[in-house]
């Protein structure tokens, strides 16, 4: 495939406003071939240099971002939109993910395995030079769930952050400098995805791709990959169920219910978008959620009363909205129920929180990753058809289970294809714990206790002990 040529610049624009807060150069084909080169030298010094003293830069990388927590944070809601409380979390969990990973260094453990005739051991090294593709939807956080851990276990990062977002990235990486990482070790190379994405995929020197992004692109790069044998993890879209069960405590499951998939404005990958409701409860959850839904403050994300902020993009505005109006005249047609709250009229990328009670369960509003703060709720009848409805989607990211009977929640556990559950709970991201997904949702795992190992190859050592 030639690479498109490049843009010179990309303005970044603050989604409340639309005002173009930012222009950075976008990198080229030549410049990343160049950055490659640079990252190469630099991992060879990483890789040989003590674990403790590779821990301690990366934990004092850590403490840097730590003292930068506020400024990351407004950063990340101007340029991506979202709410400074999301945004300061997401600013501690890059600092913790650095922390948690440092502490991993030196517990990057291979086996000795007994044989006969002599000595067997595992090696786990370092990939080399790992290229990470970023989306624009958590852009401080999935950057770092790459960066982090592939540092970590020896190898030097190129993050290509996503187009509209790459303000955040390049301040981390001034940080990392500031920290003490060597120069050339971590790099952000902003530009098209097509253009400065395509080079690192396609590139030699790197040894691995770590893409975060959505399933159509994710498709196109493992194909890509597939011509070198790269080294892939793949995080794409999701469609995730929240599946409440009538014995469940349904003022809890309708009030966790609106910011399950209103959170940064429903541009999350595991939004809980399809709202399963058990037949005998669905009259009295839909009463509940409507309230709890209307009561969503949505507006400046830079206030610290707001829940939501707006879409990243005019585009995905369009897009979302595509979804919504392709159900008929106003996007309410007979049979289907809106449950709408408010939004603020432009300029910036609104759109309000929409529930679709009524809708079709194959309506591709039903079935696809619509990335807007838009949810549908459908009804089921028994645990067999919840599971069945649970995963009649080509993704299997995440998934929610409401009820009080935990043998039937660890049943219906055990049918969803998903690869981050949660029980009387929506959570799903912790920096200690594995986070990928089933079927088209992705390939491999990030976070948790096998994060590091993720970045390096396992090479088997043998030594004969026969004289
Ligand atoms: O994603 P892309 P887009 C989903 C979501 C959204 C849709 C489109 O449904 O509506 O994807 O978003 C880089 N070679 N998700 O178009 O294209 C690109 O520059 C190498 C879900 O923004 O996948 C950016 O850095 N790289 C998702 C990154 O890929 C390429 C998060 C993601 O962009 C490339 C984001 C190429 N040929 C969107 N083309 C999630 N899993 O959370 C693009 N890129």
């Amino acid at each position: 495939m030639s690479h498109q040529s490049a843009p010179h610049s990309l303005d970044v624009l603050n989604p409340a406003t639309a005002e173009v807060i930012a222009t950075v150069p976008a990198t080229d084909a030549a410049a990343v071939d160049a950055a490659v080169a640079r990252a190469a030298t630099a991992q060879r010094v990483w890789a040989a240099a003590a674990p403790a003293d590779r821990a301690r830069l990366l934990r004092r990388f850590a403490a840097t971002v730590d003292e930068h927590i506020e400024e990351l944070a407004l950063l990340e809601v101007r340029e991506a939109g979202h709410t400074i409380g999301n945004a300061r979390w997401e600013a501690g969990n890059v600092r913790d993910l650095l922390d948690y990973c440092a502490g991993g260094v030196e517990r990057l453990l291979g086996r000795q395995i007994p044989v006969a005739g002599g000595i067997d051991f595992t090696l786990l090294e370092p990939l080399g030079v790992v290229g990470v593709i970023a989306p624009w939807n958590f852009p401080m956080p999935i950057a770092a769930w790459g960066a982090a851990p592939a540092l970590a276990a020896g190898n030097a990062v190129l993050l290509k952050p996503a187009e509209t977002t790459p303000l955040t990235a390049l301040r981390l990486a001034e940080l990392a400098l500031e920290a003490g990482l060597p120069g050339g070790l971590f790099q952000v190379l902003p530009g098209e995805g097509p253009v400065a994405g395509a080079a690192l995929v396609d590139h030699p020197g790197v040894a691995k791709i770590v893409f975060t992004g959505s399933t159509r692109t994710g498709k196109h790069i493992m194909t890509r990959c597939a011509e070198r044998v790269k080294r892939l993890t793949l995080e794409l879209g999701g469609k995730s169920p929240n599946v409440v069960f009538a014995d469940a405590d349904l003022e809890a499951a309708a009030a966790g219910t609106p910011m399950s998939f209103l959170d940064n404005a429903g541009q999350d990958c595991c939004a809980r978008t399809r709202i399963l409701v058990e037949r005998s409860a669905y009259d009295r959850f839909l009463d509940l959620l409507a309230p709890a839904v209307a009561a969503v403050v949505v507006g400046d994300p830079s206030d610290e009363k707001t829940q939501m902020g707006p879409l990243i993009s005019a585009v995905q505005r369009e897009r979302v909205s595509g979804f919504v109006d392709g159900l008929g005249e106003g996007g309410a047609p007979d049979g289907v129920r809106t449950i709408l709250g408010s939004a603020p009229d432009g300029p910036g990328f609104w759109y309000p929180p929409t529930v679709l009670a009524g809708v079709s369960p194959d309506a591709p509003v039903a079935v696809d990753e619509v990335f807007g703060p838009v949810a549908v709720v459908l009804p089921f009848d028994d645990e067999a058809d919840a599971v069945r409805l649970a995963n009649a989607t080509e993704y299997g990211l995440a998934g929610s289970i409401w009820t009080r009977d935990v043998a039937r929640a660890l049943r219906v556990g055990q049918g969803l294809r998903a690869g981050n559950l949660s029980v009387n709970s929506h959570s799903s991201v912790r920096y200690a714990t594995p986070f990928g997904g089933y079927k088209q949702s992705g390939l491999g795992r990030e976070l948790g206790p096998d994060a590091l190992a993720a970045f390096t190859e396992t090479k088997n050592v043998f030594i004969s002990t026969e004289a």
